[in-house]
């Protein structure tokens, strides 16, 4: 089977592709896309009650309210590309589902469509359900499972949807597929989208990403080994120019995803790029949307984790700048399965990007009267504290934190205590052999603002205090242990 080189435009056989290690597995991923494919379509009769479910799927619109990272816990999230729009921030991420009987391939990445979701304060997002599946794309390989990092833009009252997928074989002449870039419009960024019924004619990749600069012109950045870019024509389905290939750019490890925004004059092109064992987020600084670029430096080190991949955006919401990324947080043993999430991004004078650390409380100011899930905490004390899921039957239901060294602390930042008319505090927890905790502002020797006995017990229950104080705007909260003895918690609420 053969593969068009980007570089030199001649098809080339798969067998002579270098082979590239991909997380698990060690192969290129256009090759395993055509595997993908081949072994996919020995499946197609399962794959056909999949597609009747699906199709119900779309039908219905789905609300999902949630906070911290990572933002989404119902469903699986990847690649999050984050746009404003309309007064809200949209998040078009990709979206990992597990492998099944003629549904992918295990052990690899599967996906099959994309959902949007859009939030004011980043902390409750809503799911507008299913925008695009494979099946819906004329073009597309109905059992192709790769639908990757997409973008969504805004032109003349349009949403232009972009995203990658295998094709048919017919799509390319017969010449087997592979990853071709697609458009879908909509009149509102939620959908309903409707794809074009061929791909953008010229580019195969993966990974689109649409810059407009600032006279209107639209530029199609995408990946195929190295980064590539085009300028669009005004009707943002075709191109205006040959993809030519950015220079400069590293060339050992696989470098992918890019991301270009400008900001005062720089523009930045932001990448995946594995400089060591996995993904981390690189960027460069130019002149102009296509170059040339200098490798500036790192935004996001390789994820404590281990997931291989990583995929992100970034965004100026409100004055404030954003990375959204994703990570593995709710499938630890599996990096295809990954959840989208965000934290803040800032700029030195000169431009250049501070560099972000990953946190679990993310961002956006959470209510006192919510259930502030201090299990994101944004830190902890040395000793005595760990985070685990609260039911690993259901890694859903998110997680708990559980504290055992006297003192041990855990900080959850900017919580919003509104006109001090709160009276007293809920917690939910268990204590196996009972214990004590207390609930500081500011620091972990700041103003009690409760201290809490949680009686003996095995199951878990919602235990309530007065408040000796009654703090008024954001705060940051501290809870410390008492004693030595272990305290499980999930959620704090204020009343
Ligand atoms: O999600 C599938 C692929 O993994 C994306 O297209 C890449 O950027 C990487 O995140």
């Amino acid at each position: 089977m053969a593969w068009l080189d980007q570089k030199s435009k001649q098809f080339i056989d798969k067998k002579v592709q270098t082979a590239k290690n991909y997380g698990t597995g060690s192969l290129s991923r256009p090759w395993l896309i055509q595997n993908d494919l081949r072994m996919i379509r020995g499946n197609m009769k399962n794959h056909t009650l999949h597609l009747l479910a699906l199709s119900f799927g779309v039908l219905f619109f789905v609300t999902a309210t949630f906070a911290q990272n990572p933002l989404i816990l119902d469903q699986f999230t990847a690649d999050p590309t984050a746009r404003v729009f309309e007064g809200k921030i949209y998040v078009y991420p990709s979206h990992d589902i597990p492998a099944g009987p003629g549904k992918g391939r295990a052990n690899w990445f599967v996906m099959e469509d994309y959902h949007v979701f859009s939030s004011e304060n980043l902390l409750d997002w809503k799911d507008h359900g299913v925008i695009v599946s494979q099946d819906k794309v004329d073009w597309a390989d109905a059992a192709g499972y790769a639908m990757w990092a997409p973008d969504c833009v805004f032109k003349k009252g349009k949403y232009y949807f972009y995203f990658p997928a295998p094709a048919k074989a017919e799509t390319t002449g017969g010449r087997g597929g592979g990853s071709r870039i697609g458009v879908a419009i909509a009149d509102k960024p939620y959908g309903p989208f409707k794809p074009e019924t061929k791909p953008i004619e010229g580019p195969m990749g993966i990974d689109p990403c649409v810059l407009i600069d600032k006279d209107g012109t639209a530029y199609l950045y995408y990946s195929m080994s190295r980064i590539f870019v085009a300028k669009l024509k005004d009707n943002m389905v075709e191109l205006d120019s040959k993809p030519q290939e950015i220079q400069n750019l590293p060339t050992a490890g696989l470098i992918e995803g890019p991301f270009a925004f400008e900001r005062n004059g720089i523009y930045y092109l932001t990448y995946p790029h594995v400089a060591n064992k996995t993904e981390r987020l690189e960027y460069a600084m130019g002149k102009s949307p296509t170059g040339p670029f200098t490798v500036t430096g790192v935004i996001m080190d390789e994820s404590a984790s281990g997931c291989w991949t990583n995929h992100h955006s970034i965004v100026e919401y409100k004055g404030q700048w954003y990375l959204f990324y994703h990570d593995k947080d709710m499938s630890p043993e599996f990096d295809k399965n990954r959840s989208i999430k965000a934290d803040y991004l800032s700029f030195n004078e000169d431009g250049t990007i501070k560099k972000v650390i990953p946190t679990h409380r993310g961002v956006g100011i959470v209510a006192a009267k919510s259930k502030i899930q201090i299990d994101r905490y944004s830190a902890i004390s040395n000793e005595g504290v760990s985070v685990s899921f609260l039911n690993d039957a259901n890694r859903r239901e998110g997680w708990k934190i559980s504290l055992s060294e006297k003192n041990a602390w855990i900080q959850f930042n900017k919580v919003d205590f509104g006109k001090s008319d709160l009276k007293s505090v809920n917690v939910r927890c268990v204590s196996s052999a009972g214990g004590s905790i207390a609930i500081h502002i500011d620091k972990a020797d700041g103003p009690v603002l409760a201290k809490i006995e949680i009686g003996k017990g095995f199951e878990w229950k919602v235990a309530n205090s007065k408040l000796a104080a009654v703090p008024s705007g954001v705060h940051d909260l501290v809870v410390t242990l008492n004693e030595k003895n272990n305290v499980e918690l999930d959620w704090v609420s204020f009343e």
